[in-house]
């Protein structure tokens, strides 16, 4: 067990500035408005610092340097990108504390989470994708004897990112990773819940990165996410957040018909098959720890397994082992390392997920008591589970925090549809010792990413991206490449003469 010493007190291994302008062209570039705001840690409750709050002119500024930086990074060998991606990892794992207390305190996370995922996997996908573009290779088609095709990846241009608060230095690191590689000039703007752990991250690339290839604009969604969304210079738009905001972003890049990705919302079912228990293989330790995976980041993930699935036969048992697991988990300082559950990003959210827990029991759902979970920090939200029916608006919506919601299922038909039965489709969890019902099930689940006994892994090299209302294309695979690329085709006639 390890307590980090919190920014501001002695020791501590950061000291957060107390205001953040944008980062253009490798500058520090205050907003053209001059207006800037607070952001409060959820570890304490306390502006720690102000951010710049952008807006539609700070978008024409980091278009025109973005653009200016463009010129060399398109020209740059694959090679040459990858050594720039190779190094920007390197500089995130040399720093992975001070990037993780970072992260800890602007958005509240446990920094065991933070130290052993957010970061070191950030690392991994500009590796990953180093590697990817390095070997990338176009194609060629012969037509006929005179005629070849040939094809050739290139990047778009300047592309928009827009990122959601609850992994702000991984989610940026997604989007990253792969539109740079493919050659693009990126402008991102992170969420304003946690605009400033982002800016530590650049402090530390700014001699690593060449001018304009990296960009960053803080500021509010409407304000300076739908410019840079709607902008004409701005050839594909990025998107991880909440499903409505998503329409919205697909009505912006209606304008200039460019491409767009988006990850969204989820309703994601975990599901438990019988045959898990009497063994002890430990199987069921790790399904049970897989079914506790709602607690991961406080519930805050778009892949959280908020719907658990558990075969009628084995749920009284499944339940008490459970709640036996969860008894021991601690909820309190997210700096302790020994912390599992930390603070909630925002007021707002806890408000949020307190009204869905009281929707919850107002539409007749059973909430088991946990006995040992309890903080008194208001951005401290005990966990929960609501015993109810598939039909209920909690198992439907998407709650954002510490709620689990389960129900029964006879056999394998009626699981898959229930676990169908939403309009989302990201991810799920399936846990049978039984290869072939495994396979089956995971073929016929509406998701993008099923977790076959496991959950929530996020290595790079493995697609992820949703189904349904949970957004389309692929992120954390080398086939996002081509979502940030285009394709030029050449035709070229070695015929001599004409016919
Ligand atoms: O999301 P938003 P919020 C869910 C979760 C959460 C809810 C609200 O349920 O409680 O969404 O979170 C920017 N044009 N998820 O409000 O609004 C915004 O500034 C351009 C699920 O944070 O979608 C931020 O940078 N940009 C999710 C980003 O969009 C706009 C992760 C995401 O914010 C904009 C987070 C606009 N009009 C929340 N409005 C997941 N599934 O991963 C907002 N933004």
């Amino acid at each position: 067990e390890k307590r980090y010493i919190r920014p501001g007190e002695p020791g501590c291994l950061l000291n957060f500035h107390t205001k953040y302008d944008n980062f253009i062209g490798n500058q520090w570039v205050p907003p053209v408005k001059g207006n800037y705001f607070d952001n409060v840690s959820p570890v304490d409750g306390k502006v720690f610092c102000q951010c710049a709050r952008s807006t539609a002119e700070d978008v024409e500024i980091a278009i025109e340097d973005a653009y200016r930086g463009w010129q060399h990074w398109k020209k740059t060998p694959a090679q040459e990108r990858a050594k720039v991606l190779y190094q920007i990892a390197q500089v995130i794992e040399d720093n992975k504390e001070k990037l993780a207390v970072a992260e800890v305190w602007d958005n509240g996370k446990p920094i065991r989470e933070a130290l052993f995922e957010d970061i070191p996997d950030a690392a991994a996908h500009f590796r990953y994708f180093a590697g990817a573009i390095a070997t990338q290779e176009g194609f060629l088609s012969e037509i006929n004897e005179e005629l070849v095709a040939y094809h050739f990846y290139e990047p778009l241009g300047v592309v928009g990112l827009i990122i959601p608060w609850n992994y702000p230095i991984l989610m940026a690191s997604w989007k990253l990773a792969p539109a740079i590689a493919a050659g693009n000039c990126a402008i991102l703007k992170p969420a304003e819940q946690t605009p400033a752990s982002i800016m530590v991250l650049m402090e530390l690339l700014v001699d690593v990165i060449p001018p304009g290839v990296i960009n960053i604009l803080n500021g509010y969604g409407p304000e300076v996410g739908k410019p840079l969304a709607l902008h004409p210079k701005i050839r594909k738009v990025a998107f991880t957040g909440e499903t409505t905001t998503g329409q919205e972003i697909m009505r912006y890049v209606a304008h200039n018909i460019i491409p767009v990705t988006l990850e969204l919302g989820g309703k994601s079912p975990n599901i438990f098959f019988e045959d898990i228990m009497d063994q002890e293989d430990g199987l069921l330790e790790k399904a049970i720890e897989g079914a506790l995976m709602f607690l991961l980041n406080q519930g805050e993930v778009c892949t959280c397994p908020s719907r658990a699935l558990v075969q009628e036969s084995i749920l009284e048992r499944f339940l008490e082992k459970m709640q036996r697991t969860l008894n021991k988990i601690r909820h309190g300082d997210p700096l302790n390392t020994s912390t599992i559950i930390g603070a909630q990003v925002s007021l707002d959210q806890v408000e949020r997920i307190k009204k869905y827990v009281d929707i919850g029991k107002s539409e007749g759902a059973k909430c088991i008591k946990i006995s040992n979970c309890h903080n008194d920090s208001p951005y401290q939200q005990d966990p929960c589970i609501l015993l109810g029916k598939n039909s209920m608006r909690v198992f439907q919506e998407e709650i954002f925090g510490p709620v689990l919601c389960i129900c029964t299922f006879k056999d394998e038909e009626e699981a898959v549809q229930i676990a169908n039965d939403s309009a989302y489709g990201l991810a799920a969890g399936v846990w049978t010792r039984n290869t072939n019902r495994g396979y089956r099930i995971s073929r016929q689940l509406e998701a993008g990413r099923v977790w076959l006994n496991c959950y929530n892994e996020f290595p790079a090299h493995s697609a992820f991206g949703g189904y349904k209302k949970s957004g389309f294309g692929r992120e954390c695979h080398k086939i996002a490449l081509e979502h940030y690329q285009q394709v030029k085709n050449i035709i070229v006639s070695y015929k001599e003469k004409a016919l």
